[in-house]
């Protein structure tokens, strides 16, 4: 696949639209925005301690959070850098906002302000515009990121990144297919194009942005090889756009072995596929979310589940681990529930600091050779269907269920795929619809789904997939039947 940039005449023929498509974007002013950016403290960089943890070899906190408000939401980031120790800090995003429904935000805003709480899920930084995000980045201590879900995210970076945020998470299928029903997935992954160009205009003025592609798409039961193939080919488009500070994620999918497999293939097929598509400048680190599936809604079992994720994060060594709290199954957290997320989070990584514990073993080494078999099965694919042209296989490989995400609401995707847990809790294939994976790798994920079927005295079905979606929410890992 080729893979080159979007042109400068194309970026500024969509940018007058873009900037013109709410009031506030007529604020931006992209020189004065890299002057903006320059003045930012090194400390409040994300791409700069991104990479310095991997040099520290650290594990850095970073909760969710965004309410309607700017003065609010100010207290609450500095509530959760203070009390709850967030070495990195969110904006999360509301709703309206995300589906580019500016005026239902201002609606949401007026109304918050005369209940006087937020009625918007998260901080509608069009919206507040310029000074808004600049007042939010000026106020905080550490490094502050944009966390969304949007599908056409050009007029929130433009913003945003302006406003003195230095990470952007979010990417063209990630932010599409899990997210969105009926959004065209071409037109998703060149809205995101354009926003991968901007972080490589900044990049090219001397300011290093962040750009976080979301890993763990629906977060239910998504097979590691699927979430990842999606995390390298998105990694790619960002590189193309000129992106240098590259972070990919991944979801706790509950068994250590094969969370800790997944997260060392990602940084090594990562690097393998940029490689070879001839990227060699980029600073690449790793994201792990904690269980993203159903919570228990005991608060003591959630602290559990957390603690797992948190475990895991450690032994693998991973720059960054993205903190649930108790209040997971309630909805939005309080502040202090979510300040008591990030330190039950910091508690277990500051236990485990000095300790190295990824032993290798037969049975890591056999999911690891496994991820890295899969994901080269869809690469190929994608590369077969492309005719050269990265952003065409991605569209026809989700168009032929070559790619396929298993529970997301798209219709551009086939939704074929149905994951089911192994006996010993492996997230394996009950059905792989059109996924190009070999016979044998298939014969493997049959016989290990039939070792549980004869465990459990039943076979294989969708109500063993459905009591494997609740079973975390019930504290087990297993849909084990009663
Ligand atoms: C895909 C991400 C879902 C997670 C949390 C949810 C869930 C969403 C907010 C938030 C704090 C917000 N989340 N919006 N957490 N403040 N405004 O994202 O609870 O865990």
């Amino acid at each position: 696949m080729r893979y080159e940039a979007m042109t400068w005449k194309d970026f500024l023929a969509q940018r007058k639209t873009v900037l013109e498509s709410w009031p506030t974007g007529r604020e931006v002013d992209l020189e004065e925005a890299v002057r903006y950016q320059r003045g930012i403290a090194e400390s409040k960089n994300f791409a700069r301690a991104m990479s310095r943890a991997k040099a520290e070899k650290k594990t850095l906190t970073q909760p969710r959070a965004g309410v309607a408000l700017i003065d609010d939401h100010i207290r609450l980031l500095r509530f959760l850098e203070i009390e709850g120790t967030a070495d990195l800090l969110p904006t999360t995003i509301d709703a309206y906002t995300r589906q580019n429904r500016y005026q239902e935000a201002a609606v949401g805003i007026e109304k918050s302000i005369a209940a006087g709480h937020s009625l918007l899920n998260g901080f509608p930084a069009v919206n507040h515009g310029l000074s808004g995000c600049r007042r939010v980045t000026e106020a905080v201590t550490k490094p502050i990121q944009v966390r969304h879900g949007t599908p056409d995210a050009r007029l929130l970076a433009e913003i945003s990144l302006a406003g003195g945020f230095t990470s952007y998470e979010g990417g063209g299928i990630s932010y599409n297919i899990p997210y969105t029903k009926k959004v065209e997935l071409g037109d998703s992954i060149r809205a995101w194009r354009y926003v991968d160009r901007l972080v490589g205009y900044y990049e090219e003025n001397g300011i290093s942005i962040n750009r976080e592609p979301f890993g763990p798409l629906t977060g239910t039961l998504v097979p590691p090889f699927i979430s990842h193939t999606v995390a390298v080919l998105e990694g790619l488009l960002a590189l193309q756009e000129g992106v240098k500070s590259l972070t990919l994620g991944y979801g706790q999918g509950g068994n250590v072995l094969q969370d800790l497999a997944a997260l060392a293939t990602l940084r090594e097929l990562a690097v393998e596929y940029f490689g070879r598509a001839g990227f060699e400048d980029y600073d690449l680190t790793i994201v792990f979310h904690q269980w993203m599936g159903g919570f228990p809604e005991d608060e003591a079992q959630a602290f559990a589940v957390i603690s797992l994720g948190s475990f895991v994060a450690a032994a693998a060594g991973v720059e960054k681990i993205i903190v649930k709290t108790p209040h997971e199954a309630m909805g939005i957290p309080t502040k202090e529930a979510n300040a008591a997320g990030l330190k039950a989070t910091r508690q277990i990584l500051s236990m485990l600091t000095d300790q190295r514990i990824f032993a290798d073993n037969d049975i890591l080494q056999r999911e690891k050779d496994l991820i890295k078999r899969e994901v080269r099965c869809l690469m190929d694919a994608v590369e077969n269907a492309s005719g050269g042209d990265p952003i065409q296989g991605i569209v026809r490989a989700f168009a032929g269920g070559l790619l396929d995400v298993p529970f997301a609401p798209s219709i551009f995707n086939r939704g074929r795929v149905l994951p089911v847990r192994d006996n010993e809790g492996f997230i394996r294939l009950f059905a792989k619809g059109n996924l190009p994976l070999t016979e044998e790798i298939m014969s493997f994920h049959r016989e290990r789904l039939a070792e549980r079927a004869k465990a459990e005295k039943r076979a294989v079905s969708f109500q063993m997939v459905t009591d494997d979606i609740y079973a975390i929410s019930k504290s087990r890992l297993i849909g084990r039947p009663k």
